[in-house]
């Protein structure tokens, strides 16, 4: 998988994605990364990308020809159908499951603006999805792009390892993740619960499945709508519920 972010800040998306799962996965390959400063496309004498808005009103907007020239500058490299993202609150919701559809391509373009817009034409031109991140403003696309960058990234076999591969079984689920507990046995008089200390895996599992849907039900209720509960499961919850 290979990630190509346009932007105007590419040591915001280079630093930022060099930690870590995500910064070892790009050492040894597993994933790729090549970021465009879309400056060094602004062909004219003050390097300028941005301009007043046509009709007027508050702030400046990105100019097309040096977003477009970026995006020209890589073209030749981006298979058939190569998707181009562009980072906007106008967006599709980012979720999980888009992540695992964007998981299935070989490449990826994200476009990332700044200022107060972009001017539209480069979108009509060059972008095939727009996804948010969520509904607030940011100041620009670089951090929702490398939220995307991250969570694309660890659904690509190899970037976690098998233990941590493990953990996102739950989101998928539309479950929220159990509480977990490491040593000390009791940190401010607060012991860690009997079960997890009982050696039985049995009694473990089912433990942690119960504090999951009881987590879901209070904090994120909605996502239980599409979780796949057991009878058993469901019967627990009902009675959670008062029912
Ligand atoms: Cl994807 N971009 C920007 N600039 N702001 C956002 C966003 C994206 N998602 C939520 N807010």
């Amino acid at each position: 998988m290979k990630f190509y972010v346009l932007t105007l800040f590419p040591e915001m998306i280079t630093e930022g994605l060099s930690h870590s799962v995500i910064g070892r996965a790009l050492k040894d390959k597993t994933i790729e990364l090549e970021v465009i400063n879309i400056r060094d496309f602004a062909n004219n004498k003050h390097n300028s990308v941005d301009d007043y808005p046509y009709g007027g009103g508050a702030g400046m907007v990105m100019q097309a020809p040096p977003i477009y020239n970026a995006y020209l500058s890589i073209k030749d490299k981006l298979g058939e159908g190569c998707p181009v993202v562009y980072m906007t609150p106008q967006g599709r919701p980012f979720k999980q499951a888009v992540a695992e559809e964007l998981a299935e391509e070989k490449e990826i373009v994200i476009l990332c603006g700044h200022y107060e817009g972009v001017d539209e034409r480069v979108i009509e031109e060059i972008v095939t999805d727009e996804i948010s991140i969520g509904d607030y403003v940011l100041t620009g696309g670089e951090l929702a792009a490398m939220a995307v960058i991250d969570s694309v990234s660890r659904l690509i076999p190899g970037v976690l390892n098998k233990e941590q591969s493990h953990i996102d079984e739950s989101f998928s689920d539309n479950l929220l993740e159990y509480p977990q507990y490491t040593r000390p046995p009791e940190f401010m008089g607060r012991k860690v619960p009997d079960v997890l200390l009982s050696g039985n895996h049995g009694l473990v599992d089912k433990w942690r499945r119960e504090k999951s849907i009881e987590r879901t039900l209070k904090k994120r209720p909605e996502l239980l709508e599409g979780a796949n509960l057991t009878d058993k499961e469901r019967e627990y919850l009902n009675k959670l519920k008062g029912e």
